[in-house]
């Protein structure tokens, strides 16, 4: 057993309610089939698959009552697990399945008494509201109501916790955003590292600022990774692809980075649609790099992961 390991408590989040793409509810079990529990226990953690959240109540059709419905129930699931010292790792699903996560560790921290920071990798800033959302998909709108933005009624279970500083939020790898969820991402100073920040900079200074503030404040990190961060090229399988993402090497580097930091609290895997992707290569490559989340080095592993030739 590694002196680093964690207990992280496996929740599947199969919720497609929340975009007009479907597929990404069978990403938790493409995340499986290539091999996320196996990988992280090979790595030495103690991991437990709590199989897939069951929404609270109806979960049929494209609405907030819908989402509410997965909300309440992921919530209580990531909560329990922080609760009972486990690492939650959320395995979506859309990312809509981040209002419940955050809200669980924002419960949980609440008892806590200490901050939330979460970091969000995604080409999209997801923080539209109702009004502002030119296509009315929820996954396009978890962050906006996270910070308390209006136009979103009941979606969290009573007591609704404070809302979540929009301070303690840092986009990274944002390169796709719609006229007013960014005057609002402005207005409320959420933190931005765009993908001309990364151009310029590389990945490696930006994160770090940010990893400085974290253990700084003393705060729980979640970590929010939506597929679509990559770029399309190396995971296809996702609705909304946006060209110019992270490579291999630059997402890579990210997660190592997170482990050796010793912050991150919680996690978000979502957004891999298996019916868009190719031979299994977005949820394998997403495994790669929850395993370097989790302390996998260049060192420790067998094989390359991406074929230098690809078989089709
Ligand atoms: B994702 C979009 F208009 N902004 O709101 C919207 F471009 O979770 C896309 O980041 C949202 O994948 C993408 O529909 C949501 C659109
Ligand atoms: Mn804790
Ligand atoms: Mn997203
Ligand atoms: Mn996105």
């Amino acid at each position: 057993r590694r002196d680093d390991a964690r207990r992280i408590a496996l929740i599947g989040a199969p919720i497609e309610v929340g975009t007009s793409e479907p597929g990404a509810l069978m990403g938790p079990a493409a995340l499986r089939t290539a091999g996320l529990v196996r990988t992280l226990s090979d790595l030495g953690h103690a991991i437990v698959d709590h199989g897939d959240v069951v929404p609270d109540g109806p979960a049929d059709g494209r609405g907030l009552a819908a989402v509410a419905a997965w909300t309440r129930a992921l919530s209580r699931a990531v909560e329990a697990a922080l609760g009972a010292g486990s690492v939650p790792l959320a395995a979506g699903g859309d990312h809509s399945l981040s209002l419940g996560s955050v809200d669980g560790a924002m419960r949980h921290c609440a008892r806590e008494g200490r901050p939330l920071f979460v970091l969000w990798l995604d080409a999209h800033a997801d923080f539209n509201t109702p009004e502002t959302s030119p296509s009315g998909n929820v996954h396009g709108m978890p962050l906006a109501a996270l910070c308390g933005e209006p136009g979103f009624p009941d979606l969290f279970a009573e007591p609704v916790p404070a809302p979540l500083p929009p301070a303690n939020v840092h986009l990274f790898g944002l390169r796709s955003i719609d006229a007013g969820e960014r005057a609002l991402v402005t207005a409320r100073r959420v933190g931005v590292t765009d993908m001309r920040t990364i151009d310029e900079f590389g990945v490696v200074a930006p994160l770090r600022r940010v990893l400085d503030r974290v253990a700084r404040d003393g705060a729980h990190l979640h970590v929010s990774l939506d597929i679509d961060f990559l770029d399309p090229s190396i995971a296809p399988g996702v609705g909304t692809t946006v060209p110019g993402g992270a490579t291999f090497r630059e997402a890579h580097l990210i997660m190592e980075m997170l482990h050796d930091s010793g912050l991150v609290r919680s996690l978000d895997v979502v957004e891999l649609n298996p019916f868009l992707d190719v031979r299994g290569r977005s949820a394998r490559v997403l495994v790669e790099l929850v395993a370097s989340l989790f302390g996998r080095r260049i060192l420790d592993r067998a094989s390359p992961v991406i074929e230098a030739v690809s078989p089709d």
